[in-house]
């Protein structure tokens, strides 16, 4: 039982938006920087796990099994859903997640080069705490 709480608390923070890690995680190539590829790839990443029911899609089908343990991952959930959900039914696809806006990461990339450099990775990591928080 125990074991698998703290599982899903690891799920909870990887669901939060599908971005929640911790930034040195997101730098794939481990040079400090995080490049909106890298952003993409981490999202990506963590697709299986938002997909709690493994239909395929993220919708909010696969809340319930989250939602139990902590409640207020549903406005979070949602409000993930609607920011990648193109085609407006409620569900997003892989191919959705793979070309959703990153607001996260352009409002952390100040000077708009497509890269996260060290002098703009504090705004990253508030952006990333601020939604692991809504
Ligand atoms: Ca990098
Ligand atoms: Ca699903
Ligand atoms: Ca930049």
């Amino acid at each position: 039982m125990m074991k698998s709480l703290i599982a899903l608390a690891g799920v909870l923070l990887l669901a939060t938006a599908a971005v929640a890690q911790d930034v040195t995680q997101i730098d794939g190539n481990h040079d400090g920087q995080i490049t909106r590829a890298e952003f993409a790839a981490a999202r990506m990443a963590n697709f299986a796990r938002l997909d709690r029911n493994g239909d395929g899609v993220v919708s909010t089908a696969d809340i319930p099994a989250i939602a139990r343990f902590k409640p207020g991952i549903q406005k979070t959930f949602q409000s993930f859903i609607a920011n990648a959900d193109a085609s407006g039914d409620g569900m997003v696809t892989r191919v959705e997640l793979a070309t959703a806006p990153m607001p996260v990461f352009d409002r952390a990339d100040a000077n708009h080069d497509g890269v996260i450099e060290r002098t703009e990775m504090a705004t990253l990591r508030a952006g990333l705490a601020q939604m692991r928080n809504q």
